[in-house]
């Protein structure tokens, strides 16, 4: 994912004094991120050097309503002086890639710097475009900008080219006390929707309308945008220190409402649209992490993103047969165009449970929203693609009473790579295997001619089915029946355990203080595994069990991945471990906001972020879904007074509220919905409540 063309450049100079937050003064200075209205602004006031004080508001939008529009409204006033201002704004194509110059392997780009050159300028008139390209793949991407300057009909205009920047400035006369407003307004079109040839048309439109519309209108805009999710996502979190709590959600929530992808070609970067860690690739974060979320808040988002891996369902098909697998798709374990992108396969390529990811959250997805419209255009056919794999994948072990084997996988814990029988791996493809099986029957009986079409497509027949079914049948699960426990993988308890002890806290996280085959070594997870196939799968096994596992991987657990806490408090959670469930929610609610893993600057953590929104709903709320019904099962954290939180079901809009004695579930849209309630059914039809005691 690259930079691209840096507008965000505003300068002032007041006479012969630049602006500038490292000479002068700054008396007052305050930024503000404004999650009701989706504006960023910053607030301040400055002595210059020669003593004439200034103050300073910008703020910005990138807007949600128009998708390529970004807005721009930047106000000077004079406090102490009159004089001659000079506002300077720019578009600068000298951008680059930064992650090339750290040494952490997470963010190992191959850019090497290059970025994107300038193919073209227009600076003839407003609006400016400015074309740049991509070196290798000769993508095309052009970027406008306008600009209306409300006070100062007297300014002088001027525009200016220097090398790879474009600056248009105002210079005009202020009295003390008065003030100037420049509004800018920006847009990026690319190639990879538009024709090239249309690119520079297209970009100055957008930003004339932009212009036309003007900032504080935008701005409306983007307040009622984000008002409809706040209502849906309901959150009212009453606990003392109220604000540390409800923010983080509400900050965590705020980037997933603007990170998806959503014309079916993207999907979410692992960090989301923040900065450059993992280049921007996607990976199964968005499926088991984030398509929770989206699909109970943002089913039209969900979709889209689940329609992205139908996209590059092709590119899954040729990794498979790279990897020698006659049929079926592999997906790539980090990808954005579909091509794999991890360099390390031990810890990249080796995580085969990607595929069972994919599987998991469309079936997810269609219990949520009851949309079985996508298993017939575009699900079924992802399903069987990658279920085929576990099946050409395994082998029947006759040291294994001939049950059915995965070698040479890595599970979801990269602190051990490369084994045989991974507990999660094995667990998911079975419940893969039976899902496809289950969804080609039910094709072939209600949708016979669409279920026709596509067998005939994918060549896939009956005996393909039933060697589906008797995969899964055979499944090996590897247990341990002397410590009760379901080891990660077969040789997990064969080795050490991590010396804990002698590990100062300055050597976390491991991965980056330890060779990794130091790490392989020794019995000390990264991440939940077993842990996480038991949220995943919750009615495979019973809560002694679950429990068992729990107080078995807990403790060698170092949650040096950000994927790691939110599923710990989920379980924890439905073991009823308060303590330990209401210590992880605030390990990961809080986790970018105060930079808790110090490494924000690469960019937030999204699947820790929806994870903070599951350890609400399905932790604390105990929400679930399964065979297409709802269920809570929820309880009050210790230290709360109560929580809200709503969720979409099948189209009907659902507030949750958890006070100390009571739940109240009131159906705010829809026309009825039927649920669980712990061993109670309830029925609710539009604009009733219903209130059970715990
Ligand atoms: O996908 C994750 C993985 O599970 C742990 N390392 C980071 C990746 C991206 O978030």
């Amino acid at each position: 994912m690259l930079n691209v063309t840096n507008s965000k450049i505003i300068e002032l100079c007041l006479d012969d004094e630049r602006f500038s937050l490292t000479s002068g003064t700054i008396l007052e200075y305050k930024r503000v991120l404004d999650m009701s209205n989706g504006s960023l602004s910053r607030e301040l006031v400055w002595r210059s050097p020669k003593g004439k004080e200034v103050q300073i508001t910008v703020k910005r939008l990138v807007s949600f309503s128009h998708r390529h529009l970004m807005a721009f409204k930047y106000q000077v006033k004079a406090l102490n002086f009159s004089g001659k201002v000079t506002v300077s704004s720019s578009l600068d194509g000298d951008v680059e890639n930064h992650t090339h110059e750290e040494e952490d392997p997470r963010f190992s780009a191959t850019l090497e710097g290059l970025g994107l050159s300038v193919s073209k300028i227009i600076a003839d008139q407003e609006p400016v475009v400015m074309v740049q390209e991509t070196c290798r793949s000769n993508l095309v991407l052009a970027c406008a900008m306008d600009h209306r300057l409300l006070s100062g009909s007297d300014a002088v205009k001027n525009i200016e080219q220097e090398h790879q920047k474009v600056t248009v400035s105002y210079q005009l006369d202020i009295k003390q006390s008065e003030s100037i407003c420049l509004e800018k307004y920006v847009t990026y079109y690319t190639s990879l929707d538009y024709p090239v040839e249309e690119l520079p048309e297209l970009a100055s439109r957008m930003a004339a309308k932009g212009m036309a519309k003007g900032f504080d209108i935008l701005l409306g805009e983007q307040s009622e945008y984000l008002g409809r999710l706040w209502d849906k996502a309901g959150l009212d979190i009453k606990v003392d220190n109220i604000t540390s709590i409800e923010q983080a959600l509400r900050f965590n929530l705020f980037h997933l409402f603007q990170a998806a992808g959503s014309n079916g070609r993207r999907s979410i970067g692992a960090k989301g649209l923040t900065s450059e860690g993992y280049d921007g690739h996607y990976f199964w974060d968005t499926e088991i992490y984030m398509i929770p979320f989206y699909a109970a808040l943002m089913p039209g988002e969900a979709r889209k993103l689940l329609e992205y891996r139908y996209y590059i369902l092709d590119y899954a098909c040729e990794r498979a047969r790279v990897l020698n697998h006659v049929k079926g798709a592999l997906y790539p374990w980090r990808t954005i165009a579909g091509e794999e992108g991890s360099s390390y396969y031990p810890a990249g390529t080796a995580q085969y449970h990607i595929n069972a990811a994919v599987a998991y959250a469309i079936n997810k997805y269609v219990e949520m929203t009851g949309d079985f419209s996508f298993i017939l255009e575009f699900g079924a056919e992802i399903i069987f693609q990658t279920a085929r794999l576990w099946e050409d994948l395994g082998t029947y072990n006759s040291r294994k009473g001939y049950l059915f084997c995965y070698h040479e996988v890595t599970g979801p814990d990269e602190y051990t790579a490369l084994v045989n029988n991974n507990f999660y791996t094995n667990l998911m493809a079975r419940w893969h295997l039976n899902y496809a099986y289950e969804i080609a029957r039910n094709l072939e009986i209600n949708y016979p001619d669409q279920f026709k079409r596509l067998s005939d497509k994918i060549e896939l027949d009956q005996d393909e089915l039933q060697a589906w079914l008797k995969a899964a049948k055979n499944m090996y699960i590897p247990y341990d029946h002397i410590l009760q426990i379901h080891p990660q993988d077969d040789g997990f308890l064969d080795k050490e355990v991590w010396d804990f002890k002698a590990t100062p806290a300055e050597r976390y996280p491991l991965m980056l203080n330890y060779h990794p085959l130091v790490i392989y070594r020794y019995q000390v997870c990264k991440q939940p595994d077993v842990i996480l196939a038991h949220f995943l799968l919750p009615d495979q096994f019973s809560l002694d069990q679950k429990c068992r596992d729990y107080n078995y991987y807990e403790p060698i657990t170092t949650h040096d991945s950000s994927l790691s806490p939110s599923i710990f408090g989920i379980v924890a959670s439905e073991l009823g471990l308060y303590e330990d469930a209401e210590y992880f929610f605030a390990m990961t609610s809080r986790l970018d906001l105060d930079n808790n893993l110090n490494d924000t600057y690469y960019g937030v953590h999204m699947a820790n972020m929806a994870g903070s929104w599951m350890n609400l709903v399905y932790g604390f709320g105990g929400m679930r879904t399964t065979n297409g019904n709802l269920s809570f099962n929820p309880y009050l954290p210790p230290d709360w007074q109560g929580y809200k939180f709503g969720i979409i079901f099948k189209e009907n809009r659902l507030e949750v509220e958890v006070k100390e004695n009571e739940v109240v579930y009131s159906l705010r849209e829809g026309n009825s919905i039927n649920f669980r309630h712990r061993n109670k059914d309830i029925f609710i039809v539009e604009g009733e409540k219903v209130i059970v005691s715990i």
